[in-house]
């Protein structure tokens, strides 16, 4: 034999040594799934109902069962806020008056690094420091005041050390301003408010159009100051007020486009090539991931009257769906003196726009709320919890 055929002998010996193991091992593995597989089913066969929907809604939020909560969170370093999240039960309440008044309404914008989920941070861009802004609640034929400041009253700025113009215009907030869509008038109220660092304006608008409407920063560049935060809702309340419900609750959907994929640890930047290509590493409720869920999670109990707003704050519509829950009433596109569609599953929600919704909670258990496209639920943190709770069986 000469050298060159032993060393192809040699060569063969060694691949189908190779394969030998390389087989070995990838039937080691098909043996564990298949053997964790038939675990998985033994443990559903045993459990009751309850526990299945239970491990359903553990699988839906991404957690195996008895891993931490991500919503229990560690102090996050960095962090100019514990919380960036506004809390769903955060709004006034109803409208008790007969007679039209001035309602005023306090902003200030400020821009503060927070977590959107453990070890992830990003610094948003916020009316009041918290996302969605202040839930604002007018009645038809009220004067509404908006007082809107550069920065909170009386505290430094967050995000660069110098609080020059020119810091503010490299930031890209050298401006910041409302637009609020129950405003009927050029720039729905954003050309008179303007509002540079330092400074604070106001105007007036009688909130003629009773409505559930979006407001949002209209300054440049525009698409930027909505993708890091900056929007909220106003009702306004039709003059004999709306049904007495027990329960209100207000969300937004928003999506966030970060220079690293969801979940990239450490403080993520904002990623303008993503916003254009319209392409977010995040959709989220009420600013962060898990925002409104366990010990924040919504709480209402059996035979109570909910009422939802729900409104899409930034770029891209939703798909918003209650698992296990039927809408009895949806006021589409915020028209809320209209008469709402029954018994509704899903309903899309523009960019810019809002919807109310109306159901009674009638089995008790743990709903979750999602984007029904949903990877954005399941990848991407679209997620929140209403609890239902039956006082007669605690
Ligand atoms: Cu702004």
């Amino acid at each position: 034999m000469n050298r060159s055929s032993s060393s192809i002998i040699v060569i063969l010996a060694l691949s189908s040594f190779i394969i030998g193991c390389s087989d070995e091992a990838k039937y080691k593995e098909m043996e564990e799934k298949y053997a964790a597989i038939q675990a998985e089913k033994a443990r559903h066969s045993t459990m009751t109902a309850q526990e299945m929907a239970n491990h359903a809604a553990h699988e839906m939020s991404g957690l195996s069962d008895g891993e931490m909560p991500l919503s229990a969170k560690k102090p996050c370093t960095g962090c100019a806020t514990d919380e960036i999240g506004r809390k769903a039960d955060d709004l006034p309440p109803p409208i008790d008056r007969k007679a039209s008044q001035l309602v005023t309404v306090d902003l200030y914008t400020e821009e503060l690094v927070a977590e959107m989920m453990p070890d992830v941070t990003y610094q948003y861009w916020t009316y009041n420091g918290k996302v969605p802004g202040p839930f604002i609640r007018a009645r038809a034929g009220d004067q509404v005041e908006i007082r809107l400041s550069h920065g909170k009253p009386g505290a430094a700025h967050q995000g660069h050390d110098e609080h020059t113009s020119q810091q503010h215009a490299a930031a890209g907030h050298s401006a910041h301003s409302i637009d609020l869509h129950a405003v009927i008038g050029s720039g729905g109220g954003a050309p008179l408010m303007q509002v540079g660092q330092g400074e604070e304006k106001r105007f007036r608008f009688t909130a003629t159009r009773p409505g559930i409407y979006v407001y949002h920063c209209a300054s440049p560049h525009v698409p930027t100051h909505i993708a890091n935060g900056m929007y909220g809702m106003i009702l306004v309340e039709p003059a004999e007020g709306l049904a007495k419900v027990d329960r209100e609750f207000y969300l937004m959907q928003g999506e966030f486009y970060t220079s690293g994929k969801y979940g990239d640890q450490g403080l993520q930047s904002f990623s303008k090539e993503k916003l254009l290509a319209e392409k977010p590493d995040y959709f989220l409720f009420n600013g962060r991931v898990n925002s409104l869920s366990d010990g924040r999670a919504m709480r209402a109990k059996v035979g109570e009257k909910i009422r939802m707003f729900v409104g899409v704050g930034s770029h891209i519509a939703a798909n918003f769906h209650i698992i296990g829950e039927i809408f009895d009433n949806l006021y589409p596109e915020g028209a809320v003196i209209n008469r709402p569609l029954n018994n509704v599953q899903t309903t899309l929600i523009a960019p810019g726009s809002a919807v109310m919704i109306e159901f009674t909670a009638e089995a008790p258990g743990k709903y979750l709320l999602v984007d029904h496209s949903l990877t954005r639920a399941i990848d991407k943190g679209a997620l929140a919890e209403l609890i239902v709770e039956d006082p007669e069986r605690p």
